[in-house]
């Protein structure tokens, strides 16, 4: 059964169901959705407008989307379980890590690069009102200062010196955070040692299941980088 990937090629939250496609080894084929997430034939299936978005015929309504969610399908449907551990206390440190990702660090994430990435920003965020540039600055600042926190988090407690899930191979919310880490080059601060580590250790273990899609993301962070 093949999987119909509408996707962003800049996006992390598309690139970690990309690497996930890839790592997976499952059929599938990626359609780039710019210029269409708000066009009725994609509403009338995904109404979200998201992407990373899956259509997939065996899905009770056809189509689904969110990058977890997307991932934990795939898994489970294809019962790929050094991606996605059976066992409940290895698959409860997963879904903890993806939880805390999306809950907790991926909003910082995104205020913190969204604005240089010239992403839209969310509404009722500082970057999407009519404050001062100067105010906006400090709001991404703050935000970016807060990153610290939760990224002890994952280092102490979901990473140690290995991945998520206490495994021998990179899992799902290893590909989920890998692929959020690539933002976190227009940060000031630069990335801590042992994230560099990490990701170095992600895309060692999955190769060009890896670094292919990354080099999308990579492309648009240096292109950015570069007009700053
Ligand atoms: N929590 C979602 C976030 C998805 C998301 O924000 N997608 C953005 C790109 S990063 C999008 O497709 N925006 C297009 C639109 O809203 O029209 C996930 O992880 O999949």
């Amino acid at each position: 059964m093949s999987t119909h990937l509408h996707m962003l090629p800049p996006s992390v939250n598309n690139l970690a169901v990309r690497v996930f496609l890839r790592a997976a080894g499952l059929p599938y084929s990626e359609e780039n959705a710019w210029g269409k997430t708000r066009t009725p034939e994609f509403l009338a299936k995904i109404p979200s407008h998201l992407t990373p978005a899956i259509e997939h015929s065996d899905h009770p309504r056809g189509a689904m989307w969110e990058s977890c969610a997307i991932m934990m399908y795939l898994a489970n449907q294809n019962d790929l379980d050094a991606l996605y551990p059976r066992e409940p206390g290895k698959r409860a440190l997963v879904d903890s890590a993806n939880f805390y990702l999306m809950g907790t660090l991926y909003p910082l994430v995104s205020r913190s690069t969204y604005p240089r990435l010239g992403f839209p920003c969310y509404p009722g965020e500082v970057a999407s009102s009519d404050a001062t540039d100067e105010q906006k600055a400090a709001a991404r600042a703050t935000a970016e200062a807060a990153l610290a926190e939760p990224l002890e988090v994952f280092r102490t407690y979901f990473v140690r010196d290995g991945f998520i899930g206490d495994g021998a191979s990179p899992t799902i919310a290893d590909i989920r955070l890998a692929a959020t880490l690539e933002f976190l080059a227009l940060c000031d601060a630069p990335l801590p040692q042992w994230a560099k580590d990490y990701l170095g250790r992600v895309e060692q273990a999955l190769g060009k299941a890896y670094s292919e899609p990354a080099a999308d993301v990579r492309g648009y962070v240096a292109s950015v980088q570069k007009k700053s």
